[in-house]
């Protein structure tokens, strides 16, 4: 099988999940380190204009964002099993409300010290200013909410090692993200926020001692010539239930619902229940198979 490719940079949330995800499957991957703002000239031809990070890549198949990710890996790594019950809602709910909590909590208190392009940058990403004072005068009720869902993840592990029980879950990966980002970023204001949070401190050190697999770098230019020395996977047929009515071969455009809206044109491959995949014929690159998910993201005719 070709190498599992992962583009993301060290400091991103979205990817921990993933390496930990590589760790928990103990896969080896290769590492593509992309810009922590735009440009990102090796990973747009690849993505068909979807920026957000992380973007998994094997041979000409690009999965974008972490949810597809997760999903595919278990989809071709099903050993140990890591999905299980409803841990997709968890899984959107540890990206969205408490990755929101997160976000104000972390930067209303290292926000002054963010540099000027990565303020610009993160603005047209969101289409909403980056607003330190905003983030710092809601800082207090965020907290709450942080401590809140933490509280959810403290009494989740009454029960065993992991939120699933003896091994790890994809509820831990997605609930893992909230907690090292906060701990590596604000160390202090994380310490208090788990203030009394003996299981879930234990079930830190836990998860971090699985580590990410084995990773070795590759440049992105060496990414970009995998995609086109390579031809896309067979994928799934489409569910022919699908409410959108769309059917393969018609012309589409998908993008995100929340930020990072850039619009990815293609043709339909298949739209199943939880995944869209689009046909990009994109010049030297010939054609690449670009995945999203279903849930967060809007699927259009063009
Ligand atoms: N829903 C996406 C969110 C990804 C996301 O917000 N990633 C952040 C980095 S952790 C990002 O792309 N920030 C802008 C950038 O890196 O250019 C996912 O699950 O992958």
């Amino acid at each position: 099988m070709a190498d599992i490719i992962l583009h993301h940079y060290d400091a991103s949330p979205f990817s921990e999940k993933v390496r930990l995800m590589l760790g928990i499957k103990g896969l080896a991957w290769r590492s593509v380190i992309q810009p922590v703002i735009m440009p990102k000239p090796d990973l747009i031809p690849l993505t068909g204009g979807y920026r957000r990070i992380p973007v998994m890549q094997i041979g000409a198949d690009v999965y974008c964002d972490s949810q597809v990710i997760l999903a595919e890996l278990e989809r071709r790594y099903p050993n140990p099993p890591v999905v299980r019950g409803a841990d997709w809602a968890v899984n959107l709910w540890a990206d969205r409300l408490w990755f929101q909590a997160s976000v104000a909590v972390i930067f209303a208190e290292m926000g002054d010290a963010v540099p000027k392009d990565f303020i610009a940058d993160r603005e047209k990403l969101s289409g909403r200013p980056f607003d330190v004072n905003a983030m710092k005068a809601a800082a207090p009720f965020m907290r709450a909410q942080w401590r809140a869902y933490a509280a959810w993840l403290e009494d989740g592990l009454a029960a065993g090692d992991f939120l699933g029980g003896a091994t790890p879950s994809l509820s831990d990966v997605a609930a893992w993200m909230n907690i090292w980002w906060a701990g590596g970023a604000v160390p202090k204001v994380s310490e208090g926020l788990l203030a009394g949070f003996d299981r879930t401190a234990a079930w830190r050190d836990r998860l971090r001692a699985i580590g990410h697999g084995r990773r070795s770098e590759m440049t992105p230019g060496e990414a970009v010539q995998v995609a086109i020395n390579s031809a896309p996977s067979d994928d799934c047929p489409g569910d022919p239930n699908d409410p959108s009515g769309l059917t393969a071969g018609d012309p589409v455009v998908v993008q995100a619902d929340d930020y990072g809206r850039d619009p990815v044109e293609g043709v339909l491959v298949a739209a199943t229940r939880n995944r869209v995949t689009l046909a990009r014929e994109c010049g030297e690159l010939d054609v690449v198979h670009v995945h999203f998910p279903r849930a967060g993201y809007v699927l259009a005719r063009r």
